[in-house]
C-alpha cells in the first residue's frame, strides 16, 4: 500500500509539481471521510488522535458519534503532549473523553501506558471484526498532522509508518502488527465533512492554525496571521520579540524587514513573512 506521496517535502516545487500536488490533494480530499467511515467499520478498537495543545479543535465529532452508534471502543490520545503544560488544560475540555492518554512521540512519554490501554480494551472485545485473522484492529484516526503515525511507530517500536511535516502525508491505509494479537491500521487525516470547505475563513483559519492544513498550501497566510493574533497576540510577539500592538500587519512588517523578505521596490514579502510565521507555529517552535 503507498503511504508516502512521491512530492518533495519542505523543498521549493516547480509550478507543475504545485498544481499536480493541488489536484491530487482535492481528488483524495473528497473520499477520506467516507474512508475515515469504512476504518471505524473494520476496527474493533479506534484512536483518536488529537492534538494535546488544540483537544477540541481536533475532535472529529461526527466520527465519534458513529463509533459510539456502531458500539466501537474508542481511546482519546492526546498527542504532542511536550508542547503544553498539561495542568494549564481546561478540565471542561476532557472530562468526559475516556479513556484518555496524553503521549509525547519525542520524548516518549506515555507510549508505554497508550500499548497497555490498548491491550487491556482488547481483552473486552469477544468477536472481533476481522474474524478470518482473529485478530484485533485497531484503527488510528485524526485530523491531519496530529501525529497518528508517529503514534504507530511510538507503539510498534519502530519506524514502520511514513510521517511528514506537512497535512496530508499518510494517503492510503497502511496495517502494522502492534502485537501477534492486535493489529493497527494508520489512516489519511480526516477533516470532517461539513468543516471542509476553500471559502470559509475561519474553518481554513481553525484548521491552519491546528496545523491541518500546511504553511504552503494555505492561499491567504496574512489572513490567518490575523486570526492567531486575535487569538494569540502576546506569544507571537514575545516570540519574535516585537513590539506589534496586537496588529499583525506590524507584526509582518517588522518581522519582514529583520529577515530581510523584501521585493522590489523595498516593500516587505508579506506573503512569505506570513509563511515563516505559520510555518514557526506549526511545527511548535512558539509555545503557547
Ligand atoms: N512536538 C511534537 N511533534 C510531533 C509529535 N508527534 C508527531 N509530531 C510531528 O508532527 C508532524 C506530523 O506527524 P505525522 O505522524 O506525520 O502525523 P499524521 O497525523 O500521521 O499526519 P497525516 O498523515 O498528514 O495526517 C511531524 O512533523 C511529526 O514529527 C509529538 O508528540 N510532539
Ligand atoms: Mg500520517
Amino acid at each position: 500500500m503507498k503511504t508516502r506521496h512521491s512530492f518533495s517535502k519542505g523543498k521549493r516545487h516547480d509550478s507543475s509539481v504545485i498544481t499536480r500536488q493541488k489536484r491530487y490533494i482535492k481528488k483524495e480530499k473528497a473520499k477520506y471521510p467516507a474512508l475515515a467511515e469504512k476504518i471505524v467499520q473494520m476496527s474493533d478498537i479506534i484512536l483518536e488522535v488529537l492534538d494535546a495543545r488544540f483537544i477540541r479543535e481536533t475532535r472529529n465529532l461526527e466520527l465519534e458519534e458513529s463509533i459510539r452508534k456502531q458500539n466501537k471502543k474508542i481511546i482519546y490520545v492526546f498527542n504532542k503532549a511536550d508542547l503544553i503544560d498539561i495542568k494549564k488544560i481546561k478540565e471542561e475540555d476532557i472530562a468526559s473523553l475516556s479513556p484518555k492518554v496524553f503521549v509525547s512521540c519525542i520524548t516518549r512519554k506515555g507510549g508505554k501506558e497508550l500499548r497497555n490501554k490498548i491491550k487491556i480494551t482488547s481483552y473486552t472485545i469477544k468477536k472481533p471484526v476481522d474474524n478470518s485473522l482473529n485478530k484485533i484492529t485497531a484503527g488510528v484516526i485524526g485530523y491531519p498532522n496530529t501525529g497518528k503515525s508517529s503514534i504507530i511507530n511510538l507503539l510498534v517500536g519502530k519506524p514502520s509508518a511514513g510521517i511528514g511535516a506537512d497535512a496530508g502525508f499518510t494517503k492510503g491505509i497502511q496495517k502494522v502488527n502492534l502485537t501477534s494479537d492486535i493489529v493497527l491500521i494508520d489512516s489519511p487525516g480526516i477533516i470532517p465533512d461539513k468543516e471542509y470547505s476553500d471559502s470559509n475563513r475561519s474553518a481554513i483559519s481553525r484548521h491552519t492554525k491546528v496545523g491541518a492544513r500546511s504553511y504552503s498550501q494555505v492561499k491567504y497566510p496574512e489572513m490567518v496571521v490575523s486570526d492567531l493574533m486575535k487569538e494569540f497576540s502576546s506569544v507571537l510577539e514575545k516570540h519574535y520579540s516585537i513590539n506589534a500592538e496586537g496588529n499583525s500587519e506590524i507584526l509582518i512588517e517588522i518581522l519582514g524587514r529583520k529577515k530581510g523578505f523584501l521585493k522590489k521596490g523595498n516593500e516587505v514579502d508579506e506573503d512569505k513573512t506570513a509563511r515563516l510565521i505559520l510555518k514557526d507555529w506549526q511545527e511548535g517552535r512558539i509555545r503557547k
